[in-house]
């Protein structure tokens, strides 16, 4: 069976020595993902502009083809393999470790949130291969259902996603330092946590900086009232009859209805090492 791991060993060293690995020092990377308290708890209403909460019951998300590279772009570890996970299932999840790296900073680091062929997903906790078929099936990358809430009103949703998704470049704060990629010591294993963000796809500005989470629009586009949210609900809601104030989309100009920004939104979910950062691409 063909193993999706692959490693490269550093070629300039290996001319001077014959285990270089023992004479730099290697140590690992281990990989996590979590959904934080947003997804696997709620997000309460405190946190929203209008007063809503939103309780995920399912937050799948295929995490994959995580790269290690030097600064020169040379990559030392890759696994190609699509983690799917539930992020509603409590606890950070063991995804991807990489060990023997030579010791030394390796600070291009990326990953994608893709959608995946059923082969490259691997099942990861609670998450089932029913699960697995839904998201290769569809070509979903994010798929979420849930419930929003304020006093009496009540709307539920399930959304897919299909959108591609390359976070380049990533860095993010390690022992109190804003660091890019990973740091590989001797003997050591560096925790990388994809840290995914439940909140954002009700961030109401797609670039802004002083985006707040609201549902309001959301909970409005439940055009037929039977209490669900569909994205083809939110399709039929452009932008521009929404609050002037109220859901920007910056330079994303081909973003003109509430459904194609929560689709942009889901582009988002992927973070790094709890808040830090990747560039958002699309993968080649
Ligand atoms: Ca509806």
């Amino acid at each position: 069976m063909k193993t999706n791991l692959s490693f490269a060993v550093g070629v300039g060293l290996s001319l001077f020595c014959a285990s270089c690995d023992d004479e730099a020092g290697s140590g690992s990377v281990a990989f996590t993902s979590w959904g934080e308290e947003y997804i696997e708890e709620e997000i309460p209403a405190d946190v929203f502009e209008d007063g809503y909460a939103v309780k995920y019951s399912k937050f799948l998300v295929l995490v994959g083809d995580i790269r290690v590279a030097d600064e020169a772009g040379e990559v030392a570890a890759q696994d190609e393999s699509f983690y799917l996970v539930n992020h509603v299932e409590p606890g950070v999840k063991d995804i991807a470790t990489f060990d023997g790296l030579a010791a030394g900073n390796y600070t291009l680091v990326s990953y994608q949130t893709s959608p995946a062929t059923r082969e490259a997903i691997k099942l990861v906790g609670s998450v089932t291969a029913a699960d697995a078929d839904l998201m290769a099936q569809n070509q979903y990358h994010a798929y979420v259902e849930g419930t929003i809430t304020k006093g009496a009103v009540s709307k539920t949703f399930k959304w897919g996603f299909s959108e591609p998704t390359l976070l380049d470049e990533c860095e993010g704060e390690r022992d109190g330092k804003l660091t890019p990629g990973v740091v590989v010591t001797e003997g050591g294993t560096d925790a990388v946590e994809l840290t995914i963000h439940g909140d954002h796809f009700f961030y109401d500005d797609l670039q802004s900086a002083d985006a707040v989470v609201r549902a309001e629009a959301i909970v409005d586009a439940d055009a037929n009232m039977d209490g669900v949210v569909e994205l083809s609900e939110l399709d039929a809601v452009q932008l521009t009859s929404l609050p002037a104030d109220q859901y920007g989309t910056g330079g994303a100009s081909d973003v003109n209805n509430l459904g194609n920004f929560v689709r942009f939104l889901s582009r988002t979910l992927g973070h790094y090492r709890g808040e830090g950062e990747c560039f958002v691409k699309n993968p080649e």
